[in-house]
């Protein structure tokens, strides 16, 4: 039977390895991998370039309001279009619960949105600010059941804060209903003691939003985060990890067999605090929670992704724009308390991983494939669905020309922002084709496919949750102890 597509004479490249096969595309399925495929219906010759998974993007913000009611630039199409000429197939943002909303509410806003609009293959994490009786034992188990097995909670921010009890509330629902929790590991009352006094004494320029947020909270946070969860008895995801300190605290208790996962972002590789120290208000189109950091975080974010610490790089693609509806509510008399947190990357996350990574030999094409797509995919429940290029995963690829110069800029960009943190940077190594589940979604720089195109994912059980069920002694010490005996005796 003639396949529906083929890519041939390219490089195939997946997490373990990498080889010289053609791809047959049949029903947007993978129907075969091997040298010497006869043509399809429509063939893509790849000679010279990369075939890689397409990146799925874990963490990003799409059409959300935030803590401080502020609505995203992007809604489900432009965020979708901007990540697949971003070279990715699948994004899972988050349907967000604020203090008294309903959790089928937020589930039936958000997938009404998105079914609309996306042009990508899409999940959704939920965040939970509300985790009252109905939320924890019957909406979010319902959620879970119905494929929304991941949420975030958040340590810090007045508007969605949870505090330590709620905290293990919420961790012991997903380990009984088999879900995962992310968590935003800032000490709140360390960030809001040191806000206060700059405040106080004037300093509200943007590059004081790093000072407040500083490394400490995000270490102690980190280290109480995992100290819940394993008090809970469950994995838990710590996002967006920016600092040494915080590495050195999750790598510690991974080496005591507690199965705790962290990713990072663009931001933290890309970026330093020098960046938010501009004159004016400019600093701001770097602000983001937690902060760029300095040259020492970089290098050990570096060394974490490549050894497996941080098992992720995702983008958490916050978009606001550099004007009232965003970053600048209050134009220049804006104190850095008062902007939207967060940085535009759907589109560049893949790109500046790509130059920097693997074009320099800093990581190997397979680490690249493997933190930005691989690894989403098993974490969130979409493997081998997603993820992997195997003979019956959706045909989800992009065509990688791992020579192409490009200089990134907002006007070339697909999102709504209207400016990009990563202005007039040239990345070398570009996805020129993207295909999902065997539809052409971006070629010669345009677009080939509609709004609402994009399926909505359904995910299984995360990767952490099945592996840490199936074991057990990770829990330590007395704590352990005493609560297995409190377990036998309820
Ligand atoms: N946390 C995120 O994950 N994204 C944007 C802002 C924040 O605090
Ligand atoms: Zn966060
Ligand atoms: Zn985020």
């Amino acid at each position: 039977m003639t396949f529906d597509f083929t890519i041939r004479h390219g490089t195939v490249v997946n997490a373990d390895g990498a080889a010289s096969v053609d791809i047959g595309v049949r029903d947007g399925v993978i129907a075969a991998m091997e040298p010497g495929l006869p043509v399809g219906l429509r063939d893509i010759d790849a000679r010279g370039r990369f075939v890689l998974p397409g990146g799925v993007d874990s963490h990003c913000h799409v059409e959300q309001l935030s803590g401080m009611g502020l609505m995203c630039a992007d809604d489900f199409y432009s965020a979708t279009v901007s990540a697949a000429f971003g070279g990715n197939t699948t994004i899972i943002p988050f349907g967000a619960q604020h203090r008294g909303n309903a959790l089928p509410e937020v589930i039936a806003d958000y997938s009404r949105r998105a079914a609309e609009k996306a042009v990508i293959d899409y999940g959704f994490h939920l965040i939970l600010a509300n985790p009252d009786e109905q939320t924890l034992r019957v909406d979010l188990p319902q959620a879970i059941r119905d494929g929304i097995t991941s949420f975030k909670v958040f340590m810090t921010y007045d508007a969605l804060k949870l505090d330590d009890f709620q905290m293990l509330d919420v961790l012991d629902v997903a380990r009984t209903e088999g879900a995962l929790v992310m968590v935003h590991a800032e000490n709140h009352d360390m960030i809001r003691w040191l806000a206060q006094r700059l405040v106080e004494r004037g300093h509200k320029a943007p590059k004081y939003h790093a000072v407040a947020h500083t490394p400490l909270a995000e270490a102690e946070a980190t280290y109480r985060a995992i100290a819940l969860s394993q008090l809970a008895g469950t994995p838990l995801m710590i996002v967006h990890v920016s600092t040494p300190e915080a590495i050195r605290t999750i790598a510690a208790a991974q080496a005591l067999g507690v199965p705790i996962y962290g990713e990072t972002c663009p931001q933290y590789l890309f970026l330093t605090a020098e960046d938010i120290d501009q004159p004016g208000m400019e600093g701001a189109k770097f602000c983001c929670s937690p902060p760029p950091r300095d040259g020492v975080a970089q290098d050990a974010l570096w060394e974490a992704l490549k050894t497996g610490v941080l098992r992720m790089y995702s983008s958490d693609h916050a978009p606001y724009r550099f004007d009232e509806t965003g970053k600048l509510p209050h134009g220049n008399k804006t104190s850095f308390k008062q902007m939207a947190n967060g940085v535009p990357g759907l589109e560049a996350r893949l790109p500046l991983l790509f130059s920097a990574g693997v074009n320099t030999g800093r990581m190997t094409m397979e680490q690249f494939v493997d933190v930005s797509a691989t690894q989403h995919a098993r974490t969130y429940g979409l493997y081998p669905r997603k993820g992997v290029l195997a003979v019956g995963s959706d045909a989800d690829i992009a065509v990688w020309n791992a020579t192409r110069e490009v200089t990134l800029s907002a006007s070339m960009l697909h999102d709504r922002v209207g400016y990009t943190p990563y202005e007039g940077r040239t990345v070398t190594g570009w996805p020129e084709i993207v295909v999902s589940r065997g539809r052409v979604v971006v070629e010669d720089n345009a677009l080939h496919v509609e709004a609402g195109s994009g399926a909505y994912l359904r995910r299984g059980t995360p990767e952490p949750v099945l592996a840490a069920s199936s074991g057990s002694g990770w829990m330590m010490g007395a704590s352990a102890h005493a609560f297995g005996t409190y377990r036998d005796e309820a």
